[in-house]
Protein backbone atom coordinates (compact mmCIF):
# COMPACT_ATOMS: atom_id res chain seq x y z
CA UNK A 1 0.00 0.00 0.00
CA UNK A 2 3.06 2.65 0.71
CA UNK A 3 3.08 2.50 -2.89
CA UNK A 4 0.13 5.02 -3.25
CA UNK A 5 1.55 7.16 -0.67
CA UNK A 6 3.52 10.56 -1.40
CA UNK A 7 5.07 12.26 1.85
CA UNK A 8 5.19 15.71 2.55
CA UNK A 9 8.05 16.71 5.29
CA UNK A 10 7.32 19.93 6.62
CA UNK A 11 10.89 21.79 6.71
CA UNK A 12 9.68 24.79 9.18
CA UNK A 13 9.10 28.06 8.67
CA UNK A 14 11.44 30.79 10.00
CA UNK A 15 12.41 28.03 12.44
CA UNK A 16 12.62 31.09 14.87
CA UNK A 17 12.12 28.89 18.18
CA UNK A 18 15.59 27.04 17.25
CA UNK A 19 17.28 30.19 16.34
CA UNK A 20 20.64 30.41 16.25
CA UNK A 21 20.94 27.71 14.92
CA UNK A 22 18.71 28.25 11.73
CA UNK A 23 20.31 32.07 11.22
CA UNK A 24 22.12 30.59 8.31
CA UNK A 25 20.72 27.76 7.14
CA UNK A 26 17.11 26.24 6.73
CA UNK A 27 15.52 23.62 9.22
CA UNK A 28 16.03 20.96 8.04
CA UNK A 29 19.65 21.11 7.06
CA UNK A 30 20.67 21.66 11.25
CA UNK A 31 23.13 18.99 12.54
CA UNK A 32 21.73 16.35 14.78
CA UNK A 33 23.41 13.81 16.33
CA UNK A 34 27.19 14.03 15.46
CA UNK A 35 26.43 13.13 11.37
CA UNK A 36 23.02 13.82 10.32
CA UNK A 37 20.45 16.44 9.54
CA UNK A 38 17.55 16.83 10.92
CA UNK A 39 15.75 16.12 7.81
CA UNK A 40 17.64 12.48 7.58
CA UNK A 41 14.76 11.61 10.40
CA UNK A 42 11.66 11.76 8.69
CA UNK A 43 13.00 10.48 5.42
CA UNK A 44 14.62 7.65 7.04
CA UNK A 45 11.27 6.57 8.33
CA UNK A 46 9.65 6.70 4.88
CA UNK A 47 12.22 4.90 3.40
CA UNK A 48 12.09 2.33 6.00
CA UNK A 49 8.59 1.85 5.57
CA UNK A 50 8.55 1.54 1.76
CA UNK A 51 7.63 5.20 0.90
CA UNK A 52 9.92 6.51 -1.54
CA UNK A 53 8.21 9.70 -3.01
CA UNK A 54 9.22 12.54 -0.42
CA UNK A 55 9.03 16.01 -0.65
CA UNK A 56 10.58 18.26 1.59
CA UNK A 57 8.92 22.16 1.98
CA UNK A 58 11.17 24.76 3.71
CA UNK A 59 10.78 28.27 3.91
CA UNK A 60 13.95 29.00 2.77
CA UNK A 61 16.33 26.96 1.13
CA UNK A 62 19.73 27.04 2.06
CA UNK A 63 22.47 25.95 -0.53
CA UNK A 64 23.23 23.19 2.28
CA UNK A 65 19.92 21.45 2.38
CA UNK A 66 20.09 21.00 -1.69
CA UNK A 67 23.45 19.52 -1.23
CA UNK A 68 22.17 17.52 1.46
CA UNK A 69 19.49 15.92 0.06
CA UNK A 70 21.63 15.67 -3.71
CA UNK A 71 24.72 13.75 -1.74
CA UNK A 72 22.49 10.92 0.16
CA UNK A 73 19.17 9.96 -1.19
CA UNK A 74 20.62 8.29 -4.55
CA UNK A 75 17.62 6.21 -6.03
CA UNK A 76 18.14 3.63 -9.33
CA UNK A 77 16.59 5.46 -12.31
CA UNK A 78 14.41 2.49 -12.76
CA UNK A 79 12.30 3.46 -9.67
CA UNK A 80 9.67 6.25 -9.22
CA UNK A 81 11.77 7.05 -6.13
CA UNK A 82 13.03 10.84 -5.13
CA UNK A 83 13.30 13.02 -2.83
CA UNK A 84 12.93 16.39 -3.64
CA UNK A 85 12.71 20.17 -2.05
CA UNK A 86 9.95 22.85 -2.47
CA UNK A 87 11.02 25.99 -0.86
CA UNK A 88 8.30 28.66 -1.02
CA UNK A 89 8.40 30.27 -4.21
CA UNK A 90 7.17 33.42 -6.02
CA UNK A 91 4.33 32.91 -8.23
CA UNK A 92 2.61 35.66 -10.12
CA UNK A 93 -0.48 34.11 -8.31
CA UNK A 94 1.43 33.95 -4.87
CA UNK A 95 4.16 36.29 -3.91
CA UNK A 96 4.25 35.66 -0.09
CA UNK A 97 6.02 33.02 1.99
CA UNK A 98 3.99 30.16 3.23
CA UNK A 99 1.36 31.33 5.71
CA UNK A 100 1.28 27.93 7.98
CA UNK A 101 1.49 24.86 7.60
CA UNK A 102 -1.56 23.76 5.00
CA UNK A 103 -0.43 26.87 3.06
CA UNK A 104 2.93 25.54 2.47
CA UNK A 105 1.36 21.70 1.59
CA UNK A 106 -1.15 23.90 -0.55
CA UNK A 107 1.09 25.73 -2.38
CA UNK A 108 2.58 22.46 -3.22
CA UNK A 109 -0.13 20.85 -4.22
CA UNK A 110 0.80 21.36 -7.92
CA UNK A 111 3.78 19.48 -8.11
CA UNK A 112 2.12 16.87 -6.32
CA UNK A 113 -0.33 16.53 -9.40
CA UNK A 114 1.45 14.81 -11.74
CA UNK A 115 2.27 12.00 -9.92
CA UNK A 116 0.05 8.87 -8.99
CA UNK A 117 -1.27 8.39 -5.36
CA UNK A 118 -3.97 7.70 -3.20
CA UNK A 119 -2.98 8.49 0.31
CA UNK A 120 -0.44 11.97 1.31
CA UNK A 121 1.47 11.37 4.32
CA UNK A 122 2.02 14.82 6.03
CA UNK A 123 4.96 14.93 8.77
CA UNK A 124 6.56 17.57 10.67
CA UNK A 125 10.44 17.54 10.36
CA UNK A 126 11.51 18.64 13.87
CA UNK A 127 10.66 15.57 15.67
CA UNK A 128 12.77 12.42 17.10
CA UNK A 129 11.30 8.77 16.72
CA UNK A 130 11.26 5.67 14.67
CA UNK A 131 7.89 4.63 13.20
CA UNK A 132 6.36 1.98 10.90
CA UNK A 133 4.00 4.29 8.45
CA UNK A 134 3.31 0.97 6.81
CA UNK A 135 1.31 -0.26 9.55
CA UNK A 136 -0.24 3.19 9.72
CA UNK A 137 -1.26 3.32 6.74
CA UNK A 138 -3.08 -0.45 6.85
CA UNK A 139 -4.61 1.00 9.65
CA UNK A 140 -5.95 4.03 7.67
CA UNK A 141 -7.30 1.92 5.07
CA UNK A 142 -8.66 -1.03 7.07
CA UNK A 143 -10.68 1.72 9.33
CA UNK A 144 -12.39 2.90 6.53
CA UNK A 145 -10.40 6.60 7.19
CA UNK A 146 -10.70 9.78 5.31
CA UNK A 147 -7.97 11.31 7.61
CA UNK A 148 -5.40 9.63 9.84
CA UNK A 149 -3.39 11.54 13.14
CA UNK A 150 -1.43 9.27 14.99
CA UNK A 151 -1.62 9.84 18.65
CA UNK A 152 0.48 9.97 21.98
CA UNK A 153 -0.26 10.11 25.03
CA UNK A 154 1.43 13.12 27.02
CA UNK A 155 0.62 14.25 30.11
CA UNK A 156 -1.00 17.67 31.80
CA UNK A 157 2.30 19.72 31.73
CA UNK A 158 2.52 18.64 28.19
CA UNK A 159 -1.00 19.58 27.05
CA UNK A 160 -0.80 23.32 26.33
CA UNK A 161 2.07 22.18 23.63
CA UNK A 162 -0.35 20.01 21.58
CA UNK A 163 -3.27 19.39 19.57
CA UNK A 164 -5.41 17.23 22.16
CA UNK A 165 -8.22 14.81 21.06
CA UNK A 166 -10.84 12.46 22.12
CA UNK A 167 -12.16 9.31 20.58
CA UNK A 168 -14.91 7.26 20.44
CA UNK A 169 -14.75 3.23 20.74
CA UNK A 170 -13.56 2.80 17.61
CA UNK A 171 -10.42 5.07 17.23
CA UNK A 172 -12.60 7.82 15.74
CA UNK A 173 -11.57 11.41 16.58
CA UNK A 174 -14.66 13.03 17.93
CA UNK A 175 -13.27 16.22 19.24
CA UNK A 176 -10.23 17.97 18.82
CA UNK A 177 -8.39 21.20 20.72
CA UNK A 178 -4.97 22.74 19.69
CA UNK A 179 -2.72 23.88 22.48
CA UNK A 180 -5.30 23.97 25.49
CA UNK A 181 -4.21 26.42 28.19
CA UNK A 182 -6.16 25.91 30.62
CA UNK A 183 -9.08 23.96 32.26
CA UNK A 184 -8.40 21.06 30.09
CA UNK A 185 -8.80 18.31 32.55
CA UNK A 186 -12.11 16.82 30.77
CA UNK A 187 -9.89 15.74 28.08
CA UNK A 188 -8.55 13.09 29.43
CA UNK A 189 -8.81 9.35 27.81
CA UNK A 190 -9.23 5.99 28.64
CA UNK A 191 -5.10 4.73 28.20
CA UNK A 192 -3.52 1.73 28.93
CA UNK A 193 -2.01 0.78 32.72
CA UNK A 194 1.40 1.76 31.75
CA UNK A 195 0.61 5.22 30.62
CA UNK A 196 -1.80 5.80 33.57
CA UNK A 197 0.94 5.21 35.92
CA UNK A 198 3.10 8.09 34.14
CA UNK A 199 0.36 10.42 34.12
CA UNK A 200 -0.33 10.22 30.65
CA UNK A 201 -4.15 10.25 30.31
CA UNK A 202 -4.34 12.87 27.77
CA UNK A 203 -4.09 11.60 23.68
CA UNK A 204 -1.87 14.36 21.67
CA UNK A 205 -1.62 15.03 18.12
CA UNK A 206 2.06 14.44 17.25
CA UNK A 207 1.40 16.34 14.22
CA UNK A 208 1.58 13.43 11.54
CA UNK A 209 -1.43 13.14 9.48
CA UNK A 210 -2.41 10.77 6.54
CA UNK A 211 -5.05 12.44 3.95
CA UNK A 212 -7.11 10.68 0.87
CA UNK A 213 -6.33 12.32 -1.92
CA UNK A 214 -9.11 13.59 -2.98
CA UNK A 215 -10.44 14.63 0.64
CA UNK A 216 -6.85 16.76 0.57
CA UNK A 217 -7.10 18.92 -2.24
CA UNK A 218 -11.05 19.49 -1.43
CA UNK A 219 -10.00 20.73 2.16
CA UNK A 220 -7.10 23.03 0.83
CA UNK A 221 -8.02 24.07 -2.95
CA UNK A 222 -10.20 27.23 -2.77
CA UNK A 223 -10.28 28.92 0.54
CA UNK A 224 -7.65 30.64 3.08
CA UNK A 225 -7.07 28.34 5.79
CA UNK A 226 -3.65 28.07 6.56
CA UNK A 227 -2.90 25.60 9.40
CA UNK A 228 -3.79 22.21 10.04
CA UNK A 229 -3.31 22.48 13.41
CA UNK A 230 -5.68 25.33 14.13
CA UNK A 231 -7.84 25.26 11.27
CA UNK A 232 -7.92 21.76 8.87
CA UNK A 233 -7.80 19.16 11.78
CA UNK A 234 -10.61 20.55 13.82
CA UNK A 235 -13.20 21.47 11.30
CA UNK A 236 -12.92 18.19 9.79
CA UNK A 237 -14.06 15.88 12.38
CA UNK A 238 -17.39 16.77 11.88
CA UNK A 239 -18.85 15.10 8.46
CA UNK A 240 -15.35 13.05 7.91
CA UNK A 241 -13.75 10.14 9.64
CA UNK A 242 -10.71 10.96 11.32
CA UNK A 243 -9.16 7.96 12.72
CA UNK A 244 -6.82 8.30 16.09
CA UNK A 245 -3.26 5.92 15.32
CA UNK A 246 -1.85 5.55 19.10
CA UNK A 247 1.89 5.04 19.53
CA UNK A 248 3.56 4.66 22.47
CA UNK A 249 7.33 4.67 21.48
CA UNK A 250 9.82 7.07 22.22
CA UNK A 251 8.68 10.51 19.98
CA UNK A 252 9.61 13.81 20.77
CA UNK A 253 9.67 17.47 19.55
CA UNK A 254 12.73 18.79 18.91
CA UNK A 255 11.53 22.15 17.82
CA UNK A 256 13.33 24.56 20.73
CA UNK A 257 16.83 24.76 21.77
CA UNK A 258 15.84 22.52 25.33
CA UNK A 259 14.38 20.35 23.60
CA UNK A 260 17.12 20.30 20.63
CA UNK A 261 19.88 19.71 22.89
CA UNK A 262 18.31 17.40 25.65
CA UNK A 263 17.52 15.06 22.66
CA UNK A 264 20.97 14.54 21.46
CA UNK A 265 22.49 14.28 24.86
CA UNK A 266 19.84 11.56 25.19
CA UNK A 267 21.94 9.83 22.23
CA UNK A 268 24.74 9.22 24.67
CA UNK A 269 22.64 6.71 27.85
CA UNK A 270 23.42 3.69 28.51
CA UNK A 271 20.16 2.73 26.34
CA UNK A 272 18.74 5.30 24.72
CA UNK A 273 15.30 6.25 24.05
CA UNK A 274 16.10 6.70 20.23
CA UNK A 275 18.15 3.92 19.18
CA UNK A 276 20.73 5.04 16.46
CA UNK A 277 22.16 1.20 16.55
CA UNK A 278 18.82 -0.28 15.10
CA UNK A 279 18.75 -2.74 12.22
CA UNK A 280 17.12 0.06 10.39
CA UNK A 281 19.78 2.90 10.33
CA UNK A 282 19.11 7.04 9.68
CA UNK A 283 20.44 7.45 6.51
CA UNK A 284 22.68 10.84 5.84
CA UNK A 285 25.38 11.31 3.75
CA UNK A 286 28.53 9.24 3.40
CA UNK A 287 31.33 11.81 3.57
CA UNK A 288 34.35 9.03 3.39
CA UNK A 289 35.89 10.76 6.08
CA UNK A 290 38.95 9.02 8.24
CA UNK A 291 38.35 7.55 11.04
CA UNK A 292 38.66 9.66 14.31
CA UNK A 293 41.71 10.15 15.92
CA UNK A 294 41.82 10.49 20.14
CA UNK A 295 45.24 10.78 22.28
CA UNK A 296 45.25 10.85 26.04
CA UNK A 297 41.33 11.25 26.56
CA UNK A 298 39.28 10.18 29.24
CA UNK A 299 35.77 9.43 27.27
CA UNK A 300 32.63 8.67 29.08
CA UNK A 301 29.49 8.27 27.59
CA UNK A 302 30.30 10.60 24.38
CA UNK A 303 29.32 9.94 20.54
CA UNK A 304 32.14 10.93 18.44
CA UNK A 305 31.82 11.21 14.70
CA UNK A 306 34.29 10.91 12.31
CA UNK A 307 36.83 12.58 11.07
CA UNK A 308 37.78 13.97 14.63
CA UNK A 309 41.10 14.76 16.33
CA UNK A 310 41.09 14.61 19.59
CA UNK A 311 43.29 15.24 22.25
CA UNK A 312 41.43 16.44 25.22
CA UNK A 313 41.82 16.13 28.67
CA UNK A 314 37.93 14.72 29.14
CA UNK A 315 35.07 14.13 27.10
CA UNK A 316 31.34 13.32 29.03
CA UNK A 317 28.35 13.11 27.96
CA UNK A 318 29.07 14.61 24.86
CA UNK A 319 28.48 14.70 21.21
CA UNK A 320 31.50 15.42 19.02
CA UNK A 321 30.64 16.11 15.33
CA UNK A 322 32.41 15.29 12.33
CA UNK A 323 36.02 17.13 11.61
CA UNK A 324 36.04 18.52 15.35
CA UNK A 325 39.77 18.91 16.53
CA UNK A 326 39.79 19.31 20.51
CA UNK A 327 43.14 20.34 22.12
CA UNK A 328 45.21 19.67 25.14
CA UNK A 329 44.22 19.53 28.44
CA UNK A 330 40.31 20.27 27.19
CA UNK A 331 37.59 19.29 29.33
CA UNK A 332 33.80 19.29 27.72
CA UNK A 333 31.21 18.30 29.05
CA UNK A 334 27.35 17.39 28.54
CA UNK A 335 27.87 19.62 24.96
CA UNK A 336 26.88 18.91 21.64
CA UNK A 337 29.63 20.10 19.31
CA UNK A 338 28.52 20.24 15.87
CA UNK A 339 31.70 20.42 14.28
CA UNK A 340 33.94 21.82 10.95
CA UNK A 341 32.72 21.61 7.58
CA UNK A 342 36.24 21.31 6.59
CA UNK A 343 39.72 21.03 7.36
CA UNK A 344 41.96 23.51 7.75
CA UNK A 345 45.96 22.69 6.38
CA UNK A 346 48.82 23.25 8.22
CA UNK A 347 49.84 26.12 7.00
CA UNK A 348 46.68 27.87 8.09
CA UNK A 349 47.25 26.44 11.35
CA UNK A 350 50.59 27.79 11.43
CA UNK A 351 49.74 31.32 10.35
CA UNK A 352 46.63 31.78 12.87
CA UNK A 353 49.07 30.46 15.09
CA UNK A 354 51.79 33.27 14.82
CA UNK A 355 49.06 36.49 14.96
CA UNK A 356 47.72 34.58 18.09
CA UNK A 357 44.35 33.59 16.88
CA UNK A 358 42.25 30.72 17.47
CA UNK A 359 42.33 27.85 14.63
CA UNK A 360 38.96 25.80 13.76
CA UNK A 361 37.71 23.69 16.72
CA UNK A 362 38.48 23.86 20.40
CA UNK A 363 41.66 25.01 21.76
CA UNK A 364 44.01 23.78 24.63
CA UNK A 365 42.68 24.02 28.19
CA UNK A 366 39.24 24.83 27.68
CA UNK A 367 36.06 23.86 29.49
CA UNK A 368 33.31 23.82 28.39
CA UNK A 369 29.73 22.63 29.57
CA UNK A 370 26.37 22.67 29.21
CA UNK A 371 26.51 23.99 25.46
CA UNK A 372 26.02 23.76 21.85
CA UNK A 373 28.66 24.51 19.90
CA UNK A 374 27.68 25.19 15.86
CA UNK A 375 30.11 24.61 13.04
CA UNK A 376 33.19 25.74 11.90
CA UNK A 377 33.79 27.93 15.15
CA UNK A 378 37.24 28.95 16.23
CA UNK A 379 37.46 28.03 20.37
CA UNK A 380 41.05 29.49 21.44
CA UNK A 381 42.68 28.66 24.55
CA UNK A 382 42.01 28.59 27.85
CA UNK A 383 37.97 29.32 27.50
CA UNK A 384 35.67 28.80 29.96
CA UNK A 385 31.81 28.55 28.75
CA UNK A 386 29.24 27.78 31.22
CA UNK A 387 31.40 27.02 34.41
CA UNK A 388 30.41 29.50 36.69
CA UNK A 389 27.67 31.70 37.55
CA UNK A 390 23.85 31.15 36.01
CA UNK A 391 24.01 32.94 32.97
CA UNK A 392 21.00 35.41 32.08
CA UNK A 393 19.18 34.38 28.84
CA UNK A 394 20.21 36.38 25.90
CA UNK A 395 22.38 37.08 22.23
CA UNK A 396 25.48 38.16 23.08
CA UNK A 397 26.57 38.27 19.19
CA UNK A 398 29.20 35.08 18.88
CA UNK A 399 26.63 33.15 21.28
CA UNK A 400 23.11 32.83 22.69
CA UNK A 401 21.85 31.58 26.02
CA UNK A 402 18.72 30.41 26.79
CA UNK A 403 17.50 27.89 29.43
CA UNK A 404 21.18 27.72 30.96
CA UNK A 405 21.86 26.40 27.54
CA UNK A 406 24.74 28.56 25.98
CA UNK A 407 25.00 28.48 21.83
CA UNK A 408 27.80 29.43 20.34
CA UNK A 409 27.73 30.61 16.80
CA UNK A 410 28.60 29.24 13.34
CA UNK A 411 31.62 30.51 12.34
CA UNK A 412 31.87 32.33 15.53
CA UNK A 413 35.84 33.75 16.53
CA UNK A 414 35.88 33.00 20.82
CA UNK A 415 39.71 34.40 21.33
CA UNK A 416 42.02 32.50 23.89
CA UNK A 417 40.71 33.24 27.69
CA UNK A 418 37.22 34.43 27.34
CA UNK A 419 35.05 33.37 29.65
CA UNK A 420 31.02 33.23 29.31
P1 LIG B 1 3.34 22.69 16.06
O1 LIG B 1 4.53 21.80 15.92
O2 LIG B 1 3.42 23.80 17.05
O3 LIG B 1 2.01 21.83 16.34
P2 LIG B 1 3.47 24.04 13.57
O4 LIG B 1 4.20 25.23 14.05
O5 LIG B 1 2.32 24.22 12.67
O6 LIG B 1 2.86 23.23 14.69
O7 LIG B 1 4.56 23.09 12.89
C1 LIG B 1 4.38 21.80 12.38
C2 LIG B 1 5.56 21.48 11.49
O8 LIG B 1 5.49 22.22 10.32
C3 LIG B 1 6.92 21.79 12.10
O9 LIG B 1 7.85 20.81 11.67
C4 LIG B 1 7.26 23.13 11.52
O10 LIG B 1 8.63 23.33 11.46
C5 LIG B 1 6.64 23.01 10.15
N1 LIG B 1 6.20 24.29 9.59
C6 LIG B 1 5.59 25.31 10.26
N2 LIG B 1 5.32 26.32 9.43
C7 LIG B 1 5.77 25.95 8.21
C8 LIG B 1 5.81 26.58 6.94
N3 LIG B 1 5.32 27.78 6.78
N4 LIG B 1 6.37 25.91 5.92
C9 LIG B 1 6.87 24.68 6.08
N5 LIG B 1 6.88 24.04 7.24
C10 LIG B 1 6.33 24.66 8.30
C11 LIG B 1 1.64 20.76 15.45
C12 LIG B 1 0.13 20.54 15.49
C13 LIG B 1 -0.30 20.07 16.87
C14 LIG B 1 0.51 18.83 17.24
C15 LIG B 1 2.00 19.15 17.17
C16 LIG B 1 2.86 17.93 17.43
O11 LIG B 1 -0.54 21.74 15.13
O12 LIG B 1 -1.68 19.77 16.87
O13 LIG B 1 0.16 18.40 18.54
O14 LIG B 1 2.32 19.60 15.85
O15 LIG B 1 4.20 18.30 17.46
P1 LIG C 1 25.71 23.76 7.45
O1 LIG C 1 26.11 22.36 7.68
O2 LIG C 1 26.11 24.59 8.60
O3 LIG C 1 24.33 23.93 6.98
P2 LIG C 1 26.69 24.05 4.79
O4 LIG C 1 26.11 22.71 4.57
O5 LIG C 1 26.17 25.25 4.12
O6 LIG C 1 26.68 24.31 6.33
O7 LIG C 1 28.19 23.93 4.48
C1 LIG C 1 28.69 22.68 4.37
C2 LIG C 1 29.43 22.49 3.10
O8 LIG C 1 30.08 23.68 2.70
C3 LIG C 1 30.46 21.45 3.32
O9 LIG C 1 30.10 20.28 2.63
C4 LIG C 1 31.74 22.06 2.78
O10 LIG C 1 32.13 21.35 1.63
C5 LIG C 1 31.40 23.45 2.40
N1 LIG C 1 32.20 24.43 3.12
C6 LIG C 1 31.77 25.28 4.07
N2 LIG C 1 32.73 26.07 4.51
C7 LIG C 1 33.83 25.75 3.81
C8 LIG C 1 35.19 26.21 3.79
N3 LIG C 1 35.62 27.18 4.58
N4 LIG C 1 36.02 25.61 2.95
C9 LIG C 1 35.64 24.64 2.13
N5 LIG C 1 34.37 24.17 2.11
C10 LIG C 1 33.47 24.70 2.93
Amino acid sequence: MTSKVISIVLGGGQGSRLSPLTATRSKPAVPIGGKYRLVDIPISNCLHSGITRIYVLTQFNSASLNKHIKNTYHFSSFSDAFVDILAAEQTPSNVTWFQGTADAVRQSLHHLAVHEFDYVLILSGDQLYQMDFEDMINNHIDTNAEISIATIPVDAADVPGFGILKTDENNMITAFIEKPKSNFESWASEVSPEMQAEGRVYLASMGIYIFNRKLLYELLEGNERTDFGKEIIPQSIEGHRVASYQYEGYWTDIGTIPSFFEANLGLTDDIPKFNLFDKNPIYTRARMLPPSKISGTLLESSIVADGCIISAKEVKRSIIGVRTRVGTGTIIENCYVMGSDNYQTLEQIAELKLSASPIMGIGNNCHIKNAIIDKNTYIGDNVTINCGEKLEDGDYGTHTVQDGIVVVKKRAIIPSGTVI
